[in-house]
Parts: C-alpha cells; structure tokens; sequence
C-alpha cells in the first residue's frame, strides 16, 4: 500500500478501495473507468466531451451540491466510463469541490486517472501528479493547451518527462482535438492491461 493510502487511512478517510472491496460511490454496469482529474480551467471538460461525445449524465456527488459528469466511450476498443471530477489541487482538498474528487479517485476505482495539466505550468502542476504516482494510481498525464504553450515560447520534451515520470504523457489541444487520438491509445494501454488500482 502507498505511503498516500496509509496516510489517508490514518487520519480517517477511507482510501480502502480495493479491487473486490465495497465501494460508497455510484457504481455503474461494471464498465472500467476513467477518472479525470487536475485543476480548474486546464482543459478537463473540453477533453471529456472528445471522448465521450453524446451519451453524458451530469448529477450532484450523493450527499453534496457538486456536480459529476459521466459518460461512456470506447477506448482500446472496449467501453469504459469516463469521470470528469471538479477541480483538485492535491489530494489533501480544502474545498468541497476538492473533497469530492478526491473521493471520486477513492470510491471509484479507476482502471485509469487522467491528469490533465495545463502545459504552460508545469513546475505548478507536476506536484499533483508526483502525488498521483505515488499513490499508485495508474496514471496517463496529459499536457493540455500546447497551443498557448507554444505561443509562450515555452518548450517541453516530452518524451524525457515520460521517462523521468515512468508514465505515459501525452500533448494535446483538447479545443482543436489535436494529440486525442494519441490520449485515447495511451489510455488503452492502460484500460486494456488492468483490471483496477490494485497496486495501492
Ligand atoms: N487554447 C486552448 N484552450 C483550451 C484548451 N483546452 C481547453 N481550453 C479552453 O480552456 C477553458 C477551460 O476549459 P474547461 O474544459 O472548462 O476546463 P476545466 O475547468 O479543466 O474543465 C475553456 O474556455 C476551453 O475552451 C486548449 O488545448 N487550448
Ligand atoms: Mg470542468
């Protein structure tokens, strides 16, 4: 179990998700998950609506005012559910927005987390995502806004952040769909190869 999930489990929050455990959250029709997480405004509703195209419920998280989109697509070809979750800093929430999705990412179960970071911040962003790993959540990054990023005149290897990360990262403009079919591949490297978080 990951030093988050302990810590988590310690001062009482219930990070005990496990792949036949019982969950709180909404269950589907069994259908593997996606759950998208990262801060306001980077590109996560923009880049769920690409995927899931038409077939979207949105409801309040039981039990609070928060509003949860989810919808269905097929990635690696299988359907899956996607999540997109309010904003979140960090794993430690201080709004309830921040509350909710960090139960999303306990409750749910997610075969896969994607966050997405707005790339022209990473050194404020990257943080999250460290925290994600360690957690052991099975991870695809996306670097959303390559579009603004290039405008800024900044320049990201891509490749050399998978490496040093251990994850696969993807660049994308979610507004003009650019690097999505490259997002949907790497999430089925994911989808198709695990079962749930089993390694937390
Ligand atoms: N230029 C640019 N704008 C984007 C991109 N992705 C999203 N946006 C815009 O950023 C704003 C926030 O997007 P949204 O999906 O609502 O962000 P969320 O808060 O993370 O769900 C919207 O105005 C989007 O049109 C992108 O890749 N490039
Ligand atoms: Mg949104």
């Amino acid at each position: 179990m990951s030093i988050w999930k302990r810590m988590l489990r310690m001062i009482n929050i219930d990070g005990s998700g496990s792949c036949h455990g019982p969950t709180a959250g909404p269950r589907d029709d069994g259908l593997k998950k996606i759950v998208i997480v990262g801060t306001p405004n980077v590109g996560k509703s923009v880049i769920f609506n690409r995927l899931t195209g038409a077939y979207v419920t949105v409801s309040n998280y039981p039990g609070t005012t928060v509003d949860v989109a989810r919808g269905k697509a097929k990635i690696g070809g299988e359907r899956v559910e996607i999540v997109d979750t309010p904003g979140m800093y960090s794993l430690l929430p201080i709004t309830e927005e921040e509350r909710v999705g960090r139960l999303l990412l306990f409750k749910e179960e997610p075969a896969t987390v994607l966050h997405v970071v707005d790339a022209r911040n990473l050194d404020r962003m990257l943080p999250f995502t460290i925290q994600l790993i360690e957690a052991g959540y099975p991870l695809v990054l996306d670097l959303n806004m390559m579009d603004e990023m290039e405008v800024a005149g900044i320049q990201v290897d891509v490749a050399k952040l998978e490496k040093e990360l251990g994850i696969p990262v993807v660049a994308t403009v979610a507004t003009t769909g650019r690097g999505l079919d490259e997002l949907k591949r790497r999430l089925s490297e994911y989808v198709v190869r695990r079962q749930c978080t089993a390694a937390v």
